[in-house]
């Protein structure tokens, strides 16, 4: 395992000296934010991005992500075009020798809460999801009301997508899936990338939208679409783990021991009623997610690969990007890496 940690760039509060002083840290997740959704990711542009992170004595281990166009999840005519232009990035990052690309085919929308600062008993706040609040969010106005998408979508655009995806079920979601793996995987495979898919969070169908990385046997069905090593997942425990009938011990077994797992995304989750939960600290007992278990699992089936604390809590007055503050995702890189020690051995 190597534990890495996500930097949003240059504007990032947490800069690249604050990563480089976590213990045990060596490595970036990070990605280009100023490239138009579908656009090639230019080769000097990533090289830059790396060189950056490397003048800061560390080293750009994943990217996290270059987002799928909506065109690709809905099965366009112009897909086409756009998934070539995909895999070009793929390539480029493969020739810059960057291993691991964590990307995600959640229609429209990714991660998705209703409350980005709930307030804990101890000051800290969290992020937390509310089904029935999501339910009576107003769409017709664009993404103004959900926390986190204020200005993603005017209404007039948002609701041209909703219609779109009127189309689309979760099988022809698949299909689409199956058919942007089929282009993209080869090329990843030959370039010496690893593609690791983001589980949908939280992993169930929001708005009416098709979801469908959201437990075991569809990410089993997943690595067969394309059956190739390339083809595998980022291991997110608390997208996965808000479910609470997902195994997450044994779903990281069962892909650990297929080498499927390429990152793994540690946070805990605290269910608090019917697919409604908040972010908890990252300690298995203060949440619902066997941490111990996962990473058990992991070390077990030989797990080598990136990890990253997810998102933390805001303590200690500080703000920032919410889940991305620097000091409970510090504590929570630290933690893990006692978790491991004490399940490897020093
Ligand atoms: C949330 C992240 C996700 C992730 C994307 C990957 O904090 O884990 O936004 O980066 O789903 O494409």
């Amino acid at each position: 395992m190597k534990m890495t940690f996500r930097w949003f760039g240059a504007d990032d509060k947490v800069s690249l000296q604050n990563i480089r002083q976590i213990p045990g840290v060596n490595g970036v997740v990070s990605a280009l934010y100023d490239v138009p959704v579908g656009d090639v990711w230019p080769k000097e542009k990533i090289a830059k991005l790396a060189e950056q992170i490397d003048d800061a004595s560390l080293t750009l281990a994943v990217v996290e992500s270059i987002p799928i166009h909506e065109d690709i999840k809905l099965g366009r005519p112009t897909r086409d075009k756009l998934v070539d232009q995909y895999a070009q990035s793929v390539q480029h990052m493969g020739d810059l020798g960057v291993p691991v690309l964590c990307y995600n085919f959640m229609p429209i929308f990714d991660w998705t809460r209703t409350d980005l600062a709930m307030v804990n008993p101890d000051g800290s706040t969290a992020l937390a999801y509310d089904d029935a609040a999501l339910s009576r969010i107003d769409l017709s106005r664009g993404t103004g009301d959900l926390p986190g998408w204020a200005t993603a979508y005017d209404a007039k655009t948002l609701q041209a997508l909703l219609d779109a995806y009127k189309q689309v079920d979760e099988e022809k979601l698949w299909e689409n899936l199956a058919y942007f793996l089929e282009r993209v995987v080869p090329v990843a495979e030959s370039a010496g990338v690893k593609m690791a898919i983001h589980p949908d969070d939280p992993p169930w169908s929001i708005f009416g939208l098709p979801r469908i990385i959201t437990n075991g046997p569809n990410l089993d069905r997943f690595t067969k679409l394309v059956d190739l090593p390339a083809n595998g997942v980022t291991f997110c425990t608390g997208s996965l783990g808000a479910e609470p009938s997902n195994d997450l011990p044994a779903m990281a077994r069962m892909l650990g021991e297929r080498k499927r797992i390429h990152f793994a995304h540690c946070r805990n989750v605290k269910w608090t009623g019917t697919r409604k939960f908040n972010e908890a600290p990252h300690p298995t007992r203060l949440g619902d997610v066997d941490m111990h278990g996962v990473l058990t699992a992991l070390h077990e089936t030989g797990f080598e690969g990136p990890m990253r604390p997810d998102h933390g809590r805001m303590i200690w007055g500080e703000t920032g990007r919410a889940g991305y503050g620097l000091y409970d995702r510090a504590l929570g890189a630290t933690y893990l890496q006692g978790l491991w020690e004490g399940i490897a051995g020093a």
